[in-house]
């Protein structure tokens, strides 16, 4: 593959040992917060959702930088996501667009030749430290000068709880109290990381585990949310009809989990639950959040929160991730940069998780390295709308054709997707926002079609070996409802 020894070539270039800490800058710090599998919702956008969300603490976190309305997962899976932003090389030119992926495979993100985003802060002389679920899979341990990884919380006496639960798919209040639940611990250790003596700039992040099911947190923020007053996505009957057989295959079909959800009449009460522990996240990052404005390094920190890709409540007749259509794909990120940000801001550029590398590298002032595949979103952080060209890639791929990537682009003219080399869509979401009627063949999209097809890696990188060979073996042995995580 042309494009990935033109990446090898290049990482060798990083591959020297990273110089002894002493050559610290004055900062700024870093704090970098991360969600998993939390969609838009909270964006408030009333043409796609309309329900309530409660998450004080990110919204005034939002209301104090430059919150993104389009920011774009590079892969709506969560390893292959972290990885990405991590490494800053995108799956198109890494090949690691599986969840199967472990250290030491082969492929060009092997552990000598990418330098990792904590890495690029040791080297320059930042203590750097991690809580909670920040890589998946892909990590460079040497980099971190505190790593403490992430559990989920046990399941509640007598799950799975919901009738169509099972496995990792089910919710329900849990038994333990709030205080001795995993991302609670994992917020106090970012928390105490914020409160300790630093001689040196600090780069923290602190992922959380939650929104990810199973869905288990304390009753009071299912009570935040009564039943009555939830609003469930809008479902389209047939919206797969016009879906050609490749993405078709990525849904989870009509025996399905949400059809299951639907057809039991728990759509109500699995948004319930999805929102409490949305709630609960905002929580725990809140308290992170309030730690760091009680510190003194309040006005010299950079604050980026993430999540790590979308999530589907049964749109297009599917539950969870691993699709390119906007629920999966769409992600929320906000920017707080001292000096830099003013309050209030809101872009509507269209920007990818890839781009937090080179943002975060330019805020710092420490020299990127010369591979990576975003572009630093600073001049839209100082102007939310200077001119940009916006577009945002995604990649991904499925066991029915494991051999070839899958890749969507998102603009403001709307969505192209090609499965392989063969099969295609394109939504025209400036008229149809929940991507509902597949436009493909319609000769008025022709030119616009056509710049997108041309917009997309021509020669993109194929999953990596390993993570299909370690699929292969799981598919002998499958989980129920089980999905990727
Ligand atoms: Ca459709």
């Amino acid at each position: 593959m042309k494009t990935i020894i033109a990446l090898g070539a290049a990482l060798l270039v990083q591959a020297e040992e990273l110089p002894p800490a002493d050559s610290a800058k004055a900062g700024p710090n870093v704090l970098l917060l991360i969600s998993d599998d939390l969609n838009s919702w909270l964006l408030e956008n009333p043409d796609r959702y309309t329900g309530k969300v409660i998450a004080p603490n990110l919204r005034k976190l939002a209301d104090g930088g430059v919150n993104f309305s389009f920011a774009y997962t590079a892969a709506p899976v969560c390893s292959p996501s972290r990885t990405a932003f991590l490494s800053g090389v995108a799956p198109w030119r890494s090949g690691h667009y599986h969840n199967a992926l472990k250290v030491g495979d082969s492929g060009p993100l092997n552990n000598d030749e990418v330098l990792s985003l904590p890495g690029l802060f040791k080297k320059a002389g930042y203590a750097t430290f991690g809580y909670g679920k920040i890589s998946h899979g892909w990590d460079q341990k040497e980099h971190w000068d505190e790593k403490i990884g992430h559990k989920r919380d046990p399941a509640p006496p007598g799950a799975p709880i919901t009738p169509v639960g099972g496995g990792e798919q089910d919710w329900a209040p849990i038994h333990l109290a709030e205080e001795k639940m995993n991302d609670t611990l994992n917020a106090n250790h970012a928390i105490k990381a914020i409160e300790q003596e630093h001689d040196k700039p600090f780069f923290i992040a602190c992922g959380l585990f939650n929104p990810h099911m199973p869905w288990y947190v304390p009753q009071k923020y299912f009570d935040m949310y009564p039943l009555s007053e939830i609003v469930t996505p809008v479902l389209k009957e047939d919206d797969l009809a016009d879906v050609p057989p490749l993405g078709r295959a990525l849904t989870n079909g009509k025996s399905g989990f949400a059809t299951k959800v639907v057809e039991s009449g728990l759509h109500k009460e699995a948004v319930q639950a999805y929102l409490a522990t949305t709630t609960y996240a905002d929580a725990q990052l809140g308290r992170v959040l309030d730690a760091l404005e009680t510190s003194p390094h309040k006005d010299n920190t950079i604050v980026v929160f993430l999540s790590d890709h979308g999530f589907h409540l049964a749109e297009k007749d599917h539950w969870q991730k691993a699709t390119l259509w906007e629920e999966a794909t769409h992600c929320l990120l906000t920017i707080r940069a001292p000096g830099v940000t003013k309050p209030g801001g809101i872009s509507h550029r269209f920007v990818s998780l890839m781009d937090i590398y080179p943002t975060l590298a330019e805020l710092c002032d420490l020299e990127p390295p010369p591979y990576l595949d975003g572009r630093s979103l600073v001049p839209l952080l100082k102007d939310p709308d200077a001119d940009w060209q916006s577009t945002a890639i995604t990649g991904l791929c499925d066991k029915s054709r494991p051999t070839e990537p899958y890749l969507s682009i998102r603009t403001e003219r709307g969505r192209y997707i090609r499965y392989g080399t063969e099969e295609e869509e394109f939504y025209d979401t400036t008229k149809d926002p929940h991507e509902w009627t597949n436009q493909i063949d319609n000769p008025e999209y022709a030119s616009v079609i056509g710049v997108l097809r041309a917009a997309l890696p021509a020669d993109p990188a194929k999953p990596l070996k390993s993570a299909l060979a370690d699929r292969r073996g799981r598919e002998k042995k499958p989980k129920k409802n089980k999905r990727d995580d």
